[in-house]
């Protein structure tokens, strides 16, 4: 891809667009940008990062159709009116992932997509490749733009690139020599527009891998059972539900790899940190790459025995009086809720609400029902929550006015055995500046009442 003397036309100041604006000075001088922000807002972050000489345009600007290519970050959606006026003039749009992948120094990329547990399944597989002894780091939509580290780095640096739909949308050339699906359900279909272009994106990230390349599916996702793959990477399924001929699945409560010449077992799940079966998926997604690497089972053991998680994602927190908390600050929609309810044990104590996106909770109480004895609401949304309760007969009802009095009345409420969760089903932004702080403010109130 040749950018020199090319106008380009960078979409977002955020942490993509900065990073692309970083990569692109030393390869043109005819760059600009557009961001919804107002114009001293986008001027101040372009100056906090040290970026100068670049043209600012609005929506309106003429100069849009003159672009030489456009660079977008993955929060524009489709219909976003730069991104229009781009693609009636024809002019080629791209993601930070292809752009990095053009002027990559490495070609070690293992690609992990999915609707669910991609953040996990990421700092997972980094994980056991770093106990493996590879130089190894987790890149992508994790939170650490893809492009600061693919083009400055030696050819043996190992990358596992979390991927998103948005990023794998704008990607025409990208080919990770491994590619993992997680899973493909309903999301994000606002920004799609329907379930078939969602599932086509996701696609995007085995369409150039060649025989030579891995893909990895999982054989209990409909979806991805029949998908449809035109070329013909090397292909490896894992399942947790079924044996199969060829792949890693859960039989007996050990995960087994077999292939055409061995079957041998990997872990007893008992030794397993990790807790629910979406997670169990998750290592089975990672562990058929690991065996593709060659990657040794005392590695993987070792982290297994040991990883309990990513921070805010049912992540635990520390045990009281037999009591153990868990923060998943992370579970901002009742579909990832209702995943950390299924992965506890219980009885549970659930810490649950917060900003109102006019979703329905109908589903999150059903699935409440049989495991949580108490449940604690607060945030925007708690009148919602408790009423939607209350309708379908879930009586123990809590409402809290903070996090501090929540995780009080669960401290107050809990017997031994028992498993206090915060996962509000719920964005944070009625309280809070994002999931993070939401989850750092459980952790400390619950730490201190320990104390
Ligand atoms: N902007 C507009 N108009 C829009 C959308 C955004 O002007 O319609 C501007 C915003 O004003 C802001 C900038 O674009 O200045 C932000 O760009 P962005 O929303 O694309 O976010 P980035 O900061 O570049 O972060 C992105 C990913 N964000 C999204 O996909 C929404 C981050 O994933 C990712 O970590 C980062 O790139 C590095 O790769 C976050 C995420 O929520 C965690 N991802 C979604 C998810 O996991 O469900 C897909």
């Amino acid at each position: 891809m040749i950018l020199e003397n090319k106008k380009v036309l960078v979409l977002g100041v955020g942490l993509t667009g900065i990073s692309v604006l970083n990569f692109l000075r030393s390869k043109t001088n005819n760059i600009y940008v557009y961001d919804d922000l107002p114009y001293t807002e986008i001027v101040e972050k372009l100056d906090n990062f040290g970026i100068s000489n670049i043209v600012i345009l609005d929506s309106k600007s003429e100069l849009i159709k003159d672009m030489d290519i456009v660079i977008t970050s993955p929060g524009f959606p489709p219909y976003h009116e730069v991104i229009l006026k781009a693609k009636s003039s024809l002019i080629p749009i791209i993601s930070d992932i292809e752009l990095a992948y053009h002027y990559r120094k490495s070609s070690n990329i293992y690609g992990i997509t999915g609707t669910n547990g991609k953040t996990t399944s990421t700092v997972l597989l980094t994980e056991i490749l770093r106990q493996e002894g590879l130089k190894v780091e987790s890149l992508g939509n994790i939170g650490t733009p893809i492009i600061e580290r693919l083009t400055n780095c030696s050819h043996d640096d190992h990358f596992v690139v979390e991927l998103s739909s948005f990023q794998l949308e704008y990607t025409n050339d990208f080919r990770p020599k491994v590619a993992l699906i997680l899973n493909i359900t309903e999301d994000h279909l606002n920004w799609h527009g329907s379930m078939d272009s969602y599932i086509a994106a996701k696609s995007k990230i085995f369409a150039n891998q060649k025989e030579e390349d891995l893909l990895v599916l999982n054989y209990d996702d409909d979806i991805l059972r029949h998908i449809n793959i035109n070329r013909k990477p090397k292909l490896m399924y894992f399942s947790v539900n079924n044996t199969i001929d060829e792949g890693i699945f859960v039989n007996d409560s050990k995960i087994i790899y077999r292939n055409e010449h061995i079957e041998e077992e990997i872990i007893d799940i008992e030794r397993i940190k990790l807790p629910g079966k979406h997670n169990l998926e998750n290592i089975c997604g990672v562990l058929a790459i690991c065996k593709y690497l060659g990657i040794s089972n005392d590695s993987i053991e070792k982290v297994l025995s040991t990883f309990r998680g990513v921070a805010h994602r049912i992540e635990y927190v520390t045990t009281k009086n037999d009591v153990e908390y868990y923060n998943d600050s992370k579970g901002t929609n009742v579909e990832s809720s209702i995943k950390a309810i299924e992965a506890l044990k219980g009885p549970i104590i659930l810490i649950a609400g917060g900003y109102d996106k006019n979703a329905d909770y109908t589903r999150l109480i059903e699935a409440l029902k049989d495991k949580c004895k108490v449940l604690i609401v607060l945030g925007q949304t708690k009148e919602k929550i408790r009423d939607t309760a209350y309708n379908n007969d879930f009586l123990n009802v809590f409402i809290a006015n903070d996090m501090k009095e929540a995780v009080d009345i669960a401290h107050n409420m809990s017997s031994p055995n028992d498993q206090v969760l915060l996962s509000p089903a719920c964005a944070s932004w009625d309280m809070y500046k994002n999931y993070e702080e939401r989850g750092d403010h459980f952790k400390k109130i619950v730490n201190d009442i320990m104390e």
